[in-house]
């Protein structure tokens, strides 16, 4: 019984997560290709959010971690500073907080042409 109970806790918590589908855009759009590096990625979402942990990473090289600027404040727009590791795709993962309280967290990737 309570392992049953404890199942429903964790599929209610995955809906909720789902739900919110937080990242309302970004700059580059997921999956675009670009002509250069951007200077800074743009990560506009639907509620106020705080960032906690963001990395780029980029072919086969290690995720390298994004300067937040030691934000502690909830916002709803940002703009991170990129690093430019040449051309190929790139992965930013992003960790955060909601201001419900709830951890959230998602990727999205572009491509700098050759
Ligand atoms: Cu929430």
């Amino acid at each position: 019984m309570k392992i049953i109970l404890c199942a429903g806790a964790i599929a209610i918590w995955a809906t909720t997560a789902v739900a919110h589908s937080p990242l309302d855009g970004t700059t580059p759009t997921n999956g675009s290709i670009v002509s250069e590096m951007p200077v800074e990625v743009l990560m506009d979402f639907k509620g106020d959010i705080r960032l906690t942990r963001v990395t780029l990473s980029h072919a086969d090289s290690r995720a390298i971690n994004v300067d937040l600027g030691g934000q502690k404040t909830f916002a709803q727009e940002f703009a991170l500073p990129m690093q430019d590791m040449g051309p190929g795709s790139y992965v930013v993962e992003w960790r955060g907080l909601g201001a419900d309280g709830h951890a959230l967290n998602g990727t999205f990737n572009f491509t700098v042409k050759q």
